[in-house]
């Protein structure tokens, strides 16, 4: 552990990161040259100063089909492009990443396709990145895989290297053994996982559910938070993810984003209630949800439009994969219909965008809302919540949101809601809109504390001591 010798000594162990993607895009100039750029988003920011210098490497695909890019620097990192062909994306990618797994851990919100083809073709590519990874990782490196894509990578990698020290981090929800086990290569992937050292999660829920699969399933050993598997330890337990909390605040508290934020309520029609959503456009979201509370309250006439409005941004996402194209085309078809019936020329109830929204625009957005409603079905964690309540440093606004994202097991003083039950959401969204501000500040004070300690970096630095406390 830290502060022994040999805690300092692998402190300074090199540290590979295996993600499906590379921190940067590649993107065009007016000229025509290309060059990559750095991704906008909190997670390269955070890993950063544990992975610059020292022979750090960052292992991914850049986003495009066809051959690789050579591999180059940014920002003190090597990146190392891992080469996906068209076929790939289609099969690994959006069939097994996005068409089996994601619905299958997100609770079956939608009904999980199971094809041979794409199970090949993902082991396939998961043999690919450990192939690179053992390549590029230094003697005694520590290596960090993430997410439902590659959840092969740690027996893979340990099989060719086994002298790294192995964490893997599942950014979804990871689900009960009932469930999991309709997975027709259920034992492949528990095997995948148990080549790492540490499996991080983001609650405690789900570290159990991993550890009772390797129980029931596997017939291993268990205690506690551990697994004996081949003459190992492995550890699974939850390092809940947040985002960089100040950094946050300091932007939603700019002079400039007060100001834009001031802005769109005029833009608005200066209503006296604005209600917020900010998500990818994704089933397991629960948009629809929401439009329909509102559109209950709006029929009962607990709430008017345009003095009460819903803004709902929905970034595109899996455009490719089929349940989304016919989500996108439900909520549009929902969203039609309540300006229809409830709005008025220049002040409809919805103001929805299909959008990707700058930084600086969320957090006006953020800072203008009265209510934020966060209703998905399940979510590994959900950082809008999070975004939403470090941006509200004048502790105003209220938080709706929904029990089955990670972050209410954190966010305990929002209002929660079962995104399941219409009369519950429409109860907490009313109660939301009418809090009284002195408790509605006490709600965003107590939940500000919590991320002040709870940071970005803070789970980095907890995922890194515990994995090398395992080394
Ligand atoms: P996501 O499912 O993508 O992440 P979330 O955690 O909410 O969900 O993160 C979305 C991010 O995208 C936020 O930072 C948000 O600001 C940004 N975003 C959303 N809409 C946007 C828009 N219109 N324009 C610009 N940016 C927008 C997965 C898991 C989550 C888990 C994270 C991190 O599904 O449960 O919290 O990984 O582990």
């Amino acid at each position: 552990m830290a502060g022994t010798d040999a805690g300092d000594v692998q402190a300074d162990s090199p540290v590979v990161v295996v993600a499906n993607r590379l921190p940067v895009d590649q993107v065009t100039d007016d000229d025509g040259t290309t060059r990559w750029q750095r991704s906008p988003g909190g997670l390269v920011t955070a890993l950063e100063p544990f992975v610059a210098g020292r022979g750090g490497a960052w292992v991914g695909w850049s986003g495009s089909a066809g051959e690789a890019p050579e591999p180059f620097e940014s920002g003190g990192i090597s990146l190392v492009p891992v080469e996906l062909s068209e076929e790939e994306v289609d099969r690994y990618y959006e069939g097994m990443s996005n068409a089996s797994l994601w619905p299958l851990y997100h609770d079956v919100v939608e009904k999980p396709e199971y094809h041979r083809t794409w199970w090949d073709t993902y082991v396939q590519v998961n043999k690919r990145f450990a192939d690179r990874t053992a390549e590029v990782a230094a003697e005694g490196a520590i290596v960090w895989v993430h997410d439902y894509q590659l959840q092969l990578v740690p027996a893979m990698l340990r099989q060719r290297r086994p002298d790294l020290t192995i964490g893997f981090f599942l950014h979804i929800p990871f689900p009960p053994y009932e469930l999991f086990t309709q997975l027709p290569w259920r034992s492949a992937i528990v095997e995948g996982l148990l080549g790492a050292d540490l499996v991080g999660f983001q609650l405690p829920s789900a570290a159990a559910n991993f550890v009772q699969l390797a129980r029931r399933l596997h017939e291993l050993p268990t205690r506690g938070a551990t697994i004996e598997y081949d003459g190992r330890t492995v550890t699974a337990r939850a390092f809940p993810i947040s985002i960089d909390v100040a950094a946050f605040d300091r932007l939603a508290s700019s002079p400039e984003v007060l100001a834009r934020a001031k802005e769109i309520r005029a833009e608005l029609g200066d209503p006296q209630k604005m209600i917020l959503g900010v998500d990818r456009l994704d089933y397991t979201k629960g948009i629809s949800v929401r439009l329909n509370a509102f559109e209950e309250l709006l029929e009962d006439g607990a709430v008017e439009a345009p003095a009460t409005v819903l803004v709902q941004v929905a970034t595109p996402s899996r455009e490719r994969v089929e349940h989304y194209v016919h989500m996108r085309e439900t909520i549009e078809q929902q969203v039609g219909h309540i300006n229809g019936v409830y709005g008025s020329i220049g002040g409809p109830a919805v103001h929805y965008f299909n959008q990707s929204m700058p930084r600086e625009e969320l957090a006006a957005l953020y800072r203008a809302a009265d209510v934020m409603l966060v209703t998905p079905y399940r979510d590994g964690m959900n950082l809008v919540a999070k975004e939403y309540v470090a941006a509200r440093g004048d502790h105003g606004g209220a938080l709706v949101l929904s029990e089955f994202a990670g972050a209410a097991s954190e966010l305990r003083q929002a209002f929660l809601v079962n995104p399941h039950d219409v009369a519950g959401v429409k109860n907490q969204l009313l109660r939301a809109l009418r809090v009284e501000p002195a408790e509605g500040a006490r709600r965003m004070r107590a939940m500000r504390r919590h991320l002040a300690k709870h940071d970005l970096d803070h789970w980095a630095s907890s995922f890194f001591t515990a994995l090398r406390a395992q080394a």
